[in-house]
């Protein structure tokens, strides 16, 4: 099995975004990036990074930097794919940083819990800028919905994590002969949300998203996984990315 990062460019918030509540004032400019799994089953994808146009739109305050080649179908070419031979996508969230390249998938299925489409169609207005891009609403979208904790392939387990948005997923990735790989998306921007037990400002339940940062830090510990966080540029920078990956 091969695990690959594909880079989607960067954008800022403040670190009081990241951070729910602490140190405002202070910018910070974080990574984006999507996971393509080569298994055994076959390719799947998990969420799409953001869309240049989309957040110069509607977020320009978010100053994007994406170069050309840190688009959905380029970072796919660097792996030798095309978006047609992606049969899955996951969604972890519909959050417009986790949905910029759905619009690429005509072909196959767009997996993803059935409240957060639910929600996605239909947020409430705080959640507006987050849910912001609707592209991936689009007419050749196959949605999948599924809930509760589901192995979706040997090794490839989507656990809740619910509170940064209604129906948030992370993913825990085991391999034949490397330590596993816990993807907790947005429920941890960071390894300080960790850490401190504290989440994002964006988020529809804040009890329910305390209690998945803890879930995702019990999970890694019961499985020895290592975490790999959404949005940390320190972390970021060390972390492989395509056309380089993790395999095992
Ligand atoms: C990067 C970013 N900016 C704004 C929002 C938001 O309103 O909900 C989630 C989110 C983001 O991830
Ligand atoms: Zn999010
Ligand atoms: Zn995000």
């Amino acid at each position: 099995m091969k695990v690959y990062l594909l880079n989607s460019g960067s954008l800022v918030i403040d670190r009081s975004n990241v951070l729910w509540n602490i140190d405002p004032g202070i910018p910070v400019r974080f990574p984006v990036y999507s996971i393509l799994i080569d298994h055994p089953d076959g390719l799947f994808l998990f969420d799409t990074g953001y869309d240049y146009e989309h957040v110069q739109r509607v977020l320009p305050f978010e100053e994007p930097i994406q170069q050309s080649n840190e688009t959905i179908p380029e970072q796919l070419k660097l792996c030798g794919y095309t978006p047609e031979d992606i049969p899955v996508l996951v969604n972890s969230h519909l959050h417009f940083d986790h949905v910029g390249g759905n619009r690429f998938f005509t072909k196959g299925k767009t997996v993803l819990h059935r409240k957060e489409l639910e929600q996605g169609r239909n947020p409430e207005p705080f959640e507006r800028y987050g849910y912001s891009d609707k592209q991936w609403d689009h007419a050749d979208a196959n949605f999948e919905t599924i809930e509760g904790d589901l192995e979706i392939a040997k090794g490839l387990h989507l656990y809740e994590t619910p509170g940064h948005t209604i129906g948030h997923y992370s993913l825990l990735v085991q391999f034949e002969n490397r330590q596993p790989i816990l993807f907790s998306f947005d429920a941890a921007y960071t390894h300080e949300n960790l850490e401190k037990e504290i989440q994002s400002s964006f988020h529809i339940d804040p009890v329910a998203g305390v209690r998945s940062i803890r879930r995702v830090k019990q999970l890694a510990q019961e499985h020895n996984a290592e975490i790999f966080v959404s949005h940390e540029m320190e972390a970021f920078q060390t972390y492989k990315k395509a056309p380089d990956c993790y395999e095992g």
